[in-house]
Formats: C-alpha cells, sequence, structure tokens
C-alpha cells in the first residue's frame, strides 16, 4: 500500500516540489487549496490528471488554514501517514500590513492543523515549516540553540507554530518536526520575494518591456539555496527514528546588492552604484553587445523605492547547519552564484531570450538527480 501524505501550501513554491518528490517516491499525495476566482493551481498543473483515471496518486482538497471543521475531515478523510504543513501567509514585508490575518494563517492555522490531528486520533507525522526568519536579530551564525528574537509579525507567527508543534510532540507524543528553513529559492518562487523580483525584473529590462526594477534594502544579508534541494530535507526528517528539529541552509550569506550584481553580471551588464540609502542607484557601466539596443552605459537599472522598506529589519542570517549534516546526512549542492544563474535562465527563457545557459546546465543535471532520488544522499 502507498504511503499517503498530505500537503498545505501545496500550491506554492516549496509544496509543488515536495509533491513532485513523494510522487516520485511513491506516495499518494493529497494536497489542500484555496478555492480562488482565478486558477491558482500553476506550479502543480503538470502533476494533476483527472481523478477518475485508474492508478491516481494526486488529489487536490478545497480548504483553508481558517476553517477547522475542513482540515479535521480532511484528515479523517486522507488518513495521511505523513502529514507536511507548508501552507502560510509567507510574505514578511506583507505581514506588516496584515499582522492579524498573518497571525490566523501562519500562527493559528498550525495549531488548527495540530489540533485536527489530535482529535481525529489519526496517527501521521508531522513536518512544521520553521523559518530562519524567527532568529530575526539574533547574531550570525544561527543555529538549533540560537535564541529567537522576531522581528516581524510573520516571525513571531512562526515562533508561536514551532513552539505549538513541540508543545503537541512533548504533550501527546506527536511525531513532529520543525524544519527551520533559511531562504530557499527557485525559478518557482513568488515574484514578490526580492531573488525572483531581480532575475524576473532582469530579463523584462532585457526583453525591453521595463526600464528599472525598484527594490528596498540593499544591504540585507541571506543564506540562499536552492529549494529542491530544501524539500528532501522536510521528508528526511519524517524518516528519522526520533522526531527533532534541524536548520537547513547553505553557510553562506550574501547582500541583496550582491545578488543584484551577480544577476547583472552574468548576462554581460555591470553596473556601478551612486548614491546611498534611498539615493542609491545602479547605473549600467558597460552591456554586452546583443542587449545594446535595449540598454546603455550611463541608465539607471536600479532604484530604491521605501515601500519596500521594513519597519523592522532582519540584518544578517547566516545558517549552521551542522546537525543536518551530520544526522540527515544532508548538504547542499546550489550554491550562491549556481542560484542565481538558474533563476535568469529561466526567467529570460519565460520572456523568449536566450540565456548564457548555464543555469539550465546545472538544473538538468540536478533534475536527473532529482528523478533518480540521489540529490544529497
Ligand atoms: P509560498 O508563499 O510560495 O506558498 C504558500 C502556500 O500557502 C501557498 O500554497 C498558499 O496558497 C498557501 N496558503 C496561504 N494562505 C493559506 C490559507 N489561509 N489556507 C490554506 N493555504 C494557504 O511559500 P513557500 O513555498 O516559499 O514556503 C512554504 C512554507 O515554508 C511557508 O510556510 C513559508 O512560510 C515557509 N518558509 C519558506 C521559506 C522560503 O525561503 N521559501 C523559508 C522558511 C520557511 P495560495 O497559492 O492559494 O496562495
Ligand atoms: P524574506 O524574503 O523576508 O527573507 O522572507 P524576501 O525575499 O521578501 O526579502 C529578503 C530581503 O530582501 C530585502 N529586500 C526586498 N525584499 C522584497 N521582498 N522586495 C524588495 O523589493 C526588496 N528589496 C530588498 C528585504 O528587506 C529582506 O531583507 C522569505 C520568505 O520566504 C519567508 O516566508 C521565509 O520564512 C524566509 O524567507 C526565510
Amino acid at each position: 500500500m502507498a504511503l499517503r501524505a498530505l500537503i498545505t501550501g501545496i500550491t506554492g513554491q516549496d509544496g509543488s516540489y515536495l509533491a513532485e518528490f513523494l510522487l516520485s517516491k511513491g506516495y499518494e499525495v493529497h494536497g489542500l487549496i484555496r478555492r480562488a476566482s482565478t486558477f491558482n493551481t500553476h506550479r502543480i498543473d503538470h502533476l494533476y490528471t483527472d481523478p477518475h483515471n485508474p492508478g491516481v496518486r494526486f488529489f487536490l482538497h478545497y480548504g483553508d488554514l481558517s476553517d477547522s471543521g475542513q482540515l479535521t475531515n480532511l484528515i479523517y478523510e486522507v488518513q495521511p501517514h505523513e502529514v507536511y504543513h507548508l501552507g502560510a501567509q509567507s510574505h514578511v514585508r506583507v505581514s506588516f500590513d496584515m499582522p492579524e490575518y498573518t497571525g490566523e494563517v501562519t500562527g493559528l492555522g498550525t495549531t488548527r492543523l495540530l489540533e485536527a490531528i489530535r482529535r481525529s486520533g489519526v496517527k501521521t507525522k508531522f513536518y512544521q515549516a520553521s523559518s530562519s526568519e524567527m532568529f530575526g536579530a539574533a547574531p550570525p551564525p544561527q543555529n538549533e540553540s540560537t535564541p529567537f528574537y522576531p522581528r516581524s509579525p510573520y516571525a513571531a507567527a512562526k515562533v508561536y507554530a514551532y513552539w505549538m508543534t513541540i508543545n503537541y510532540r512533548e504533550a501527546y507524543g506527536l511525531f513532529a518536526c520543525n524544519g527551520i528553513l533559511f531562504n530557499h529559492e527557485s525559478p518557482r518562487r513568488g515574484e514578490t520575494f526580492v531573488t525572483r523580483k531581480i532575475t524576473r525584473g532582469l530579463s523584462h529590462i532585457l526583453a525591453g518591456k521595463e526600464k528599472k526594477l525598484y527594490l528596498g534594502n540593499l544591504d540585507a544579508r541571506r543564506d540562499w539555496g536552492f529549494a529542491p534541494e530544501y524539500v528532501m530535507c522536510q521528508w528526511l526528517m519524517l524518516q528519522q527514528e526520533e522526531p527533532d528539529d534541524y536548520v537547513i541552509g547553505t553557510g553562506e550569506t550574501h547582500s541583496v546588492r550582491e545578488f543584484v550584481e551577480e544577476a547583472f553580471t552574468y548576462v554581460g551588464v555591470e553596473l556601478e552604484w551612486k548614491g546611498r540609502g534611498v539615493e542609491t542607484k545602479g547605473i549600467v557601466t558597460s552591456v554586452r553587445e546583443e542587449w545594446s539596443d535595449r540598454i546603455a552605459p550611463g541608465d539607471v537599472v536600479v532604484e530604491i523605492d521605501p515601500r519596500y522598506f521594513r519597519p523592522t529589519e532582519v540584518d544578517v542570517l547566516l545558517a549552521d547547519a551542522t546537525k543536518a549534516e551530520r544526522k540527515l546526512g544532508w548538504k547542499p549542492r546550489v550554491a550562491f552564484t549556481q542560484l542565481v544563474r538558474i533563476m535568469v535562465d529561466a526567467d529570460m527563457e519565460r520572456v523568449g531570450l536566450t540565456s548564457p545557459g548555464e543555469g539550465l546546465k546545472i538544473l538538468k543535471d540536478h533534475d536527473i538527480l532529482w528523478t533518480q532520488n540521489t540529490l544529497t544522499m
């Protein structure tokens, strides 16, 4: 009999990769989706087949993390062996505009799901998508023993959910794990997170669709990894003898400014920075021949829009993932430069431009490992 997994947040970046990964491992995969007035399943459409067909192993169910009755029904109906709780209002900047809603979905949503599991009596394992944002202002490097210092409503909601997960483990013996994942990105990253915003913006500038990229704090530093490698860890955590909590990251930190420079340089556009703070501008100094009808030296291609600043910022995140390497045998393969190339190539393809192709090659090699389930083991 196939193992059954239930994924909340299946329409998101991680949910789509995790669904692919679990299907490749022979799981029957069930996902919670929200009803929307337009299609919101583009990241998983390639996995969907008519549920009336024989042998189908992929099922979607309507529900919402604010609706505890439906969550309980779903646990009863699916009787999952593993629950991956990835659903959340996941945007940090937006959480300042919607603090109550973020607490409701990102924080209380976790409690609702934990309660649905407890009340149903279904024996299942539980993965909580915890976040490096919980470390907030704690000095780097951050590991499992670093005290949390959340700097946003989102981070505070995740800290609450983290402790609720531990409480259900200790109070009710639930096999529950927190994956404290540092930022992870991919061509499927939401368009308003900074990495994707940069690679998409760059491709639009090269295609002549946009003139400039408007960003916020260029000096924030993040530990950016590649999402498919991270969802494997979510699965690995639930395959251990004992439930535990793990930090997952690359151990490299880079600024938003460096991400911009790396992306532009990769396609043959060099920048220099002029001005400080909100006056900062990214100005083109040289351009590869093939783009010279779109941009030219002297053009301002990056400007600051204070709208993207956060009332409280997280300055530096840097993972110490020693425990995951030791206990899960996990090590990331895709480093910063490769990640940038993968994302730039993918966005250039999307707008019909020929990309340098190094990222696509990395992605292709990676996909072979991925489908053979030998990515990191
Ligand atoms: P996304 O923003 O791409 O996806 C979020 C998912 O949650 C979407 O499927 C979304 O559905 C769903 N969702 C939002 N609100 C609700 C709701 N009220 N009820 C049901 N589902 C809802 O996030 P990621 O894939 O990047 O991240 C997955 C999880 O991991 C999130 O919990 C995130 O906070 C956490 N995380 C992410 C990290 C990262 O770097 N990516 C790092 C650490 C933690 P819809 O498509 O309908 O909007
Ligand atoms: P983050 O990711 O807040 O770390 O949360 P995001 O990409 O939004 O921001 C990273 C850093 O970039 C700075 N920044 C900008 N950010 C955005 N979104 N847009 C901009 O224009 C911009 N300019 C600069 C930000 O200030 C910040 O310092 C992500 C989410 O996936 C969370 O759900 C997850 O928990 C954490 O990563 C780990």
